[in-house]
């Protein structure tokens, strides 16, 4: 008999469909989005890139924290995940200070509750990364909170192990992406719960949508830094003079080639893989 998928979730570029009781399928798109605008044309390949740099991560932070990958599909875009009990936590780790971070930080000094040395620039390396978790405000927006915050939720040892694991894995994946030219300025995970009540890392882990990923040899603090993957689409779309209200613009024929080659060279330095290799056979990055 066929495998029946159920539809049971969308995010802005994901879908998750429902394999059976134990199992879900996470399907990576390739659609793309700026400015938190989800765009109307595609970057070919982008979900094979994100969905294959997720399982290598995946393969290789296992024994730091068990993750839900079952396997990855054939198509490159699919992977089958352990269903979990989901945590209601974005867990944030910052090695830099950016984006929302660098928003609260001039603000009050603190992000999350961790108060900052003075005199912090736009794009700075902190002295040690910071845990600063948020969770999904009602408009799907996300909302930094501190760690009480953060205990409330979750309980206090819970939080105590998310950020932990966290730093472990951020750690990890930041030490190695460097040595390869790509700096992980910040990165979000979410954590679920098994049956037995065992932390598993969900979701999808290292991607350029769930971090920042920043050419290391472009590295200026002092200012917003390029983006490794997506910056060919934010020049484009700043000579447009468009307010970044949906709907967003078609990229031309150019744009989508130079940012689909960004994200081929990110997958091709991080796995050591020929993105070929992983199209003809996805389980090469797994190890
Ligand atoms: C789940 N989300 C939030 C994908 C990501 N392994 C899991 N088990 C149960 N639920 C989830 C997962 C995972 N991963 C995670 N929603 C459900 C983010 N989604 C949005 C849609 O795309």
């Amino acid at each position: 008999m066929p495998e029946t998928a159920t539809h049971v979730g969308s995010g802005k570029v994901r879908e998750l469909y429902e394999l059976d009781n134990d199992r879900l399928l996470l399907v990576a798109s390739d659609r793309i989005s700026t400015f938190d605008v989800v765009l109307p044309t595609e970057i070919p390949d982008k979900g094979r890139v994100l969905t294959g740099l997720s399982a290598f991560w995946f393969a290789r932070t296992r024994e730091i924290v068990p993750n839900h990958l079952v396997a990855l599909r054939a198509d490159g875009r699919s992977t089958e995940c352990r269903r979990l009990e989901m945590l209601p936590l974005e867990c944030v780790v910052r090695g830099y200070l950016t984006g929302s971070g660098w928003k609260d930080y001039q603000a009050t000094g603190t992000v999350c509750g961790h108060r900052l040395a003075e005199g912090l620039r736009d794009s700075d390396k902190l002295h040690e990364p910071i845990f600063t978790p948020s969770t999904k405000a009602l408009e799907g927006h996300d909302e930094n909170i501190d760690r009480e915050r953060a205990a409330e939720l979750v309980g206090q040892e819970r939080f105590d192990e998310v950020e932990r694991v966290s730093l472990e894995l951020y750690g990890f994946a930041s030490a190695y992406a460097a040595e390869r030219g790509i700096l992980l300025a910040d990165t979000k995970f979410e954590f679920g719960l098994d049956e037995a009540g065992r932390l598993v890392l969900g979701d999808e882990a290292f991607t350029p949508d769930s971090s920042r990923f920043w050419p290391a040899d472009e590295y200026e603090p002092g200012r917003p830094q390029p983006s490794f993957d997506k910056q060919f689409v934010r020049d484009y779309c700043e000579t447009l003079g468009w307010d970044k209200t949906p709907p967003g613009p078609e990229l031309p024929d150019d744009v989508v080639a130079g940012t689909r080659a960004r994200y081929v060279e990110a997958f091709e330095r991080l796995t050591g893989n020929d993105f070929d290799a992983y199209l003809a056979d996805p389980e090469v990055v797994l190890g």
